[in-house]
Order: structure tokens, then C-alpha cells, then sequence
């Protein structure tokens, strides 16, 4: 969707918007569903990148130790314990730029893709940069999804991270869905951007081809150490309205609520179901950060009379339209 036809849908009244939104999703999604992923960080810290936001660069004094890759055994032993405790899709995070075929690293990571995909769970990892051939090998080990976020609009992308570019997101993107994965991609409120960078970080999102099969909207969580530490709350309306709007403009795609739920009472997390949000992230712990208790999703869910939606473990990826052009519009050749 290009930018003026967001920006009209973020200038109409919250009403408004939000019927469109509903009428949206309910022409596309059981109105009460939804879908429980759980995360986890197999690799964390000491990460070469400087993405401000991020606990995890090694540029920072976050506090956040660096890690080795978990052993393949721990990661199986926290996805049966995720399918168990009703999460349908298991999301392993690590804090790379990127992975390179034929290294020991991730040989490691498609033996643990290949085993974690034997339980049944949609599998989504998240592993930064990659080339045709790493995107061929992650779906071949039977990867349902990858996560790739864009962050921010390509305009303000430069203000966020230094060490690659806007274009080198795009391009892993690419690849992943060249290889046939569907791809989860979204980006973070709270950055410093204004309304514009949110409604063209959404154009660009929207534009994909296929577009993508689940988009992340995190809230920042200020990471003591990071750049961005001192950064200020994202106000609640401008969290709900770009809800709706990703719902309106990516109907297909679970729109996830993702990072910053601690920070939203039960109201807040309502209007963002009901302006279309369809998934979360479950589990205590994000990759480093809080994230609200188990018992107090399952309440909440329970309380809205909502119910977790069943795996979908074919997750064919969406189908390109050849009438339109394979890249985003917005894009630049040098991001
Ligand atoms: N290294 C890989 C990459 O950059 O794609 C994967 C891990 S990275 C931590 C995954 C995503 O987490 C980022 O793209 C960003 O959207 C989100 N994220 C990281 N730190 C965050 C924070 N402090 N608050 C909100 N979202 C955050
Ligand atoms: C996404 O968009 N959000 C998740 C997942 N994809 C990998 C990560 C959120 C990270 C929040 C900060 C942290 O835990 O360090
Ligand atoms: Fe590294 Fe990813 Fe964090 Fe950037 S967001 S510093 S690439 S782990």
C-alpha cells in the first residue's frame, strides 16, 4: 500500500479506523484467535553490529554477557517444554550479522532446525544476514519462517544502525522468500521516528512480494547502556493505530504484539487485539528483556474469551504476484 493511502487511514478518527481494521481481519481471521509463539535466545550477546536499540552489541555496556551457541539437547529440551505449555511456534533468536554456509556454526544451526522441526511447531529463526544458498539449506532443514525486520523507514534506518545497511536488510528478505520460506517482518516503535518514518517503514512492509507471512510490532524497550536507553514511551494510541493500519495493509499476515508488552496494562493489549494484533510472544523472557508472566497472558486470554490458534506447520509461503515488481518501491540501490 503506498504511503498517501496509510497516511489517510492514520488521519481518520480512532473509530473509524478501528471498524476498518475489525471489518479486515474478520474477512480474513477468526475474530477470537490467537496465536502463542514462544522465544528463545540460542545465541546471545556479542554481536558485532551497532543497531542502538539492541542489549546485544557488543559496543555497548548493557550488561548482557556474550554467550555461546546452546547446545542442540537444551534447545529441543525448551521447544518440547514451549509445545507443551500450548505454543505453536518456536522462534530461536541469535545475535549474529549474519550466518555463512560451510562454517561449524551453522552446520550446528540446521541440525538443531532439523531436530526442533521434528516436534511439529512452526519453526521461525532469526540469525541476521543471509545469502541464497544459507536461505536454500534453513528451508531444506525445515524452517518455516524467517525473521527479518526492516525496524524502521529506510529514511531514518541510517540514524539506528551504521553497520549495515537498510538494502542489506532488504536483500535477505529476498532471499529468504526466493528460497520459498515465508518471511516475518516488522520493526520497532520508539526509535526517535516520527508518524512518516512509522507509515513508510509499513509502505515498504506492505510492498513486499509476496507479502510477508507475519509482521512483528515491538515498542522499544530501553536497554540500559544502549543509545537508545533514555528514549520515551511510545504513547498507546500510535501503538493501536499502526496495529490497525499493518492489519489493513498486510491482511493476511499475523500482526504480532510483540516486544514492550510489560509496559501496556490489559486495557492497552485489548485495543491492540482488537485492532487486529493476532499473535505474542509467550514465555517470561524475550531474548534479553521482560515479558509478562504465562499466567498472566493465559488470564488475560481467557478473559477475553480468546483461543490459541492451532499450528499451521504447512505454512506455504504467500504467493508472489508477477504483475508486480519483486523489490519494495521505496528502496534505493544503496539503501
Ligand atoms: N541479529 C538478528 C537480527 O538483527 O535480525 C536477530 C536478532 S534481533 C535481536 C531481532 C529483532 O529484535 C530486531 O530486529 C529488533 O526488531 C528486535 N529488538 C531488539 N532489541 C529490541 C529492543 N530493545 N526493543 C524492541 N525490539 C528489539
Ligand atoms: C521480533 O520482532 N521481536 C523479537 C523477535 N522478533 C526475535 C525480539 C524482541 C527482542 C526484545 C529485546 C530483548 O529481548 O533483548
Ligand atoms: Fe546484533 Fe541483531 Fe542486536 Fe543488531 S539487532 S546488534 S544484528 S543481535
Amino acid at each position: 500500500m503506498q504511503y498517501q493511502d496509510l497516511k489517510d487511514l492514520y488521519d481518520l478518527p480512532l473509530f473509524t479506523l478501528l471498524g476498518k481494521a475489525r471489518e479486515t481481519h474478520e474477512a480474513h481471521w477468526p475474530a477470537a484467535e490467537i496465536q502463542l509463539c514462544t522465544l528463545l535466545s540460542i545465541k546471545t550477546g556479542g554481536c558485532s553490529e551497532d543497531c542502538s536499540y539492541c542489549a546485544q552489541s557488543s559496543r555497548y555496556n548493557s550488561g548482557v554477557a556474550p554467550e555461546r551457541l546452546m547446545e542442540k539437547c537444551q534447545i529441543v529440551e525448551r521447544a518440547q517444554a514451549a509445545k507443551d505449555n500450548g505454543s505453536t511456534r518456536f522462534c530461536m533468536g541469535a545475535a549474529w550479522r549474519g550466518v555463512r554456509e560451510g562454517t561449524k556454526r551453522f552446520e550446528q544451526v540446521l541440525d538443531i532446525v532439523q531436530e526442533v522441526s521434528e516436534l511439529g511447531m512452526e519453526v521461525c529463526v532469526t540469525l541476521g544476514e543471509l545469502g541464497p544458498s544459507e536461505a536454500a539449506k534453513l528451508k531444506e532443514a525445515g524452517v518455516t519462517a524467517y525473521n527479518h525486520n526492516i525496524d524502521t523507514s529506510p529514511e531514518h534506518y541510517p540514524n539506528i544502525v551504521t553497520t549495515h545497511t537498510f538494502q542489506d536488510r532488504l536483500n535477505t528478505i529476498r532471499h529468504a522468500q526466493d528460497a520459498g520460506m515465508s518471511v516475518c517482518c516488522g520493526g520497532i516503535l520508539g526509535l526517535g521516528e516520527d508518524t512518516e518514518d512509522r507509515l513508510k517503514m509499513l509502505e515498504v512492509i506492505s510492498e513486499f512480494n509476496p507479502q510477508p507471512e507475519s509482521v512483528p510490532i515491538n515498542s522499544l524497550m530501553p536497554m540500559p547502556g544502549t543509545p537508545l536507553a533514555e528514549e520515551k514511551k511510545v504513547d498507546v494510541f500510535e501503538l493501536v493505530r499502526i496495529i490497525a493500519i499493518a492489519r489493513i495493509a498486510i491482511p493476511k499476515a499475523k500482526v504480532r504484539l510483540s516486544a514492550g508488552r510489560t509496559n501496556l496494562s490489559e486495557e492497552a493489549q485489548t485495543l491492540c487485539f482488537l485492532a487486529g494484533a493476532n499473535s505474542i510472544f509467550y514465555g517470561d523472557k524475550l531474548l534479553t528483556a521482560k515479558n509478562p508472566a504465562v499466567e498472566k497472558d493465559l488470564a488475560l486470554i481467557d478473559k477475553l474469551g480468546m483461543t490459541p490458534q492451532a499450528p499451521n506447520r504447512t505454512l506455504e509461503a504467500p504467493e508472489k504476484d508477477d504483475a508486480k515488481p519483486a523489490e519494495p518501491a521505496l528502496c534505493s540501490p544503496d539503501g
